[in-house]
């Protein structure tokens, strides 16, 4: 986690009780995040393996709810339950055992009572520090003498890491921890042994200024009810009475009579095709379902339906698969495609496996493998804008609307398809993998070389401003860059030209001449690991 990110998050620290009377862990840390608790850390000191089911459904409650979660003491069990990091103590192993074991990634804590102990702890590998008690406490019975501000605040002067004030804190000493230096402050009994535990964390939320989370958001855990509210939500129901006899909700659906059925599938994976720091959720459902579609507007094929399989990690809440699925309704009305069924089930990643049914064209199937020498390369629009609106995101610059658009939220060109197929053009796909990368795919299929014969005055304005901000090669970006998801045809010049009045931003991006050995020619050294054939 970030510097910056992880001081924030450490500003509301809650630290489950094991022997509070009146509330377990899992609802003490509800209690927290729900007035906006913002680290979570579990701490058991009679910690036995009967317990692996609290420290798990604590950890879902924090993940699905983004807030970090840290255990207490034991690195292994850090590691078990997955959590986000460890809290040590000085008894405990090293910090740097705890990087070692979990990982970079890992947010590791230890405790420092005061100066002399911090001048004989190796903070290497560390991210934060816990320092008290500041006041008397009477929940750690084996704590050291209570250290008071000026204490907390000499530690604070001592080190660079962000420091965690702890020890009897609460509504009337937590904002002068702060007015010491503290980055945030740690909280047990004020919130779990109280008469009122929301009130009091209500209190530490409006002290830290960490807004209360009015709907927690709790994590998935009754397939059945989510497929009801997915299915209630049926989109495009103009489609759906048209083309499906028998609704999902059953065991199958019954499709009405399709000539021409022409079916695609798509898989989309978190850390794989897709970052949830990237994009919300909506876009992340929106994006899956257009780029399925894609495929089969690249068939000239219209949308029929569509079947979804989740696979949901635990901690992923209701809420986000709620919005997920919103998304994927809003792409499919606005294609026009009804949903067919779906399926869920828990699973270690979160995966979107989509399916597809489209109604092809009576006698027009066009293939990758129909390019002939002569024909020209072109594609329905330019290209290069998803890959630069990728690394936009990833350098967090706003400055580029249009490219960030165009990775975010392809569009399925059921339009140019409509054109191309006028012109029954024969060869064509869809662009995902980079112009050289599918280009490849075209000469490999069609067995003809491709020249490439790009035209800087055709590359889109923005592409152009973005590539010299940050002195990159826009040939480059277009040859290398995927998800574009323009359409990639192969054709008789006269053909383009005819189809170029229907699409003006239909562009040459090369030609197909016969096969010389290698099927792309002429491509820039840099990224010859696109050459997809033989020498
Ligand atoms: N370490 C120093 S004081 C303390 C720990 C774990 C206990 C904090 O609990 P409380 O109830 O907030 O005083
Ligand atoms: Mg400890």
């Amino acid at each position: 986690m970030f510097p910056e990110k992880l001081k924030k998050a450490l500003r509301f620290y809650f630290i489950t009780d094991d022997s509070a009377p009146n509330l377990s862990p899992l609802n003490q840390v509800k209690t927290a995040i729900s007035a906006g608790a913002t680290f979570v850390q579990y701490r058991n000191k009679s910690f036995s393996s009967e317990f692996i089911n609290d420290a798990q459904a604590i950890r879902d409650l924090c993940k699905c709810n983004g807030v970090p979660f840290v255990i207490n003491d034991n690195i292994l069990l850090a590691k078990a339950v997955g959590a986000d990091g460890v809290h040590l103590g000085q008894e405990d192993d090293p910090p740097l055992l705890a990087r070692k074991i979990l990982g970079d990634n890992a947010i590791i804590g230890i405790s420092v009572s005061n100066l002399k102990e911090l001048a004989k702890t190796d903070l290497t590998g560390c991210d934060y520090i816990g320092t008290g008690p500041v006041f008397l406490t009477r929940t750690k019975t084996d704590a050291k003498k209570p250290i008071g501000l000026e204490g907390l605040e000499a530690v604070i002067r001592a080190v660079s890491l962000p420091v965690v004030a702890i020890g009897a804190i609460d509504g009337n000493n937590a904002s002068a921890c702060f007015k010491h230096g503290a980055s945030g402050i740690a909280v047990i009994s004020f919130i779990t042994r109280a008469a009122n535990p929301i009130q009091n964390a209500l209190i530490l939320s409006e002290i830290c200024g960490c807004p209360p989370r009015p709907h927690l958001e709790l994590p998935w855990n009754d397939e059945f009810a989510l497929i009801d509210t997915l299915l209630e939500h049926t989109p495009a129901k103009n489609a759906a009475e048209k083309y499906l006899k028998i609704p999902p909700g059953d065991d199958a659906s019954l499709l009405n009579n399709l000539t021409n059925p022409v079916i695609t599938t798509d898989t989309h994976k978190e850390g794989v095709h897709f970052m949830l720091d990237w994009q919300t959720p909506q876009e992340v459902g929106q994006k899956a379902v257009a780029i399925t579609l894609s495929d089969l507007a690249a068939k000239y094929a219209q949308p029929i339906c569509l079947f979804v399989n989740l696979s949901l990690p635990e901690h992923i809440g209701n809420l986000f698969v709620k919005t997920l699925y919103d998304g994927m309704v809003s792409a499919l009305n606005k294609y026009n495609c009804a949903l067919g069924g779906g399926n869920i089930s828990r699973g270690t990643e979160l995966s979107i496996d989509l399916f597809a049914v489209g109604q092809g064209q009576e006698n027009l199937f066009p293939t990758r493998g129909a390019a002939k020498p002569g024909d020209g390369l072109y594609s329905t629009g330019p290209l290069g804008l998803a890959r630069a609106g990728l690394q936009c995101l990833l350098k967090k610059d706003t400055g580029f609307k249009q490219l960030i658009e165009k990775f975010k939220i392809p569009i399925p060109r059921f339009d140019a398809a409509r054109a191309l197929a006028t012109w029954r053009v024969t060869c064509t796909m869809d662009i995902s993998d980079g112009l050289a990368g599918d280009a490849g795919h075209i000469a490999r299929a069609s067995h003809v070389s491709i020249e490439f014969d790009l035209k800087p005055d055709q590359f889109h304005p923005e592409l152009i401003t973005y590539c010299e901000k940050y002195r990159l090669s826009a040939e480059e970006m277009i040859l290398a860059g995927g998800e574009d998801y323009e359409l990639l045809f192969a054709c008789r010049p006269e053909v383009f030209e005819a189809i170029k009045k229907t699409l003006p931003e239909a562009i040459q991006v090369g030609k197909c001449v016969p096969f010389r050995g290698r099927y792309l020619v002429n491509l820039p050294p840099g990224i010859s690991s696109f050459q997809h054939g033989g020498r």
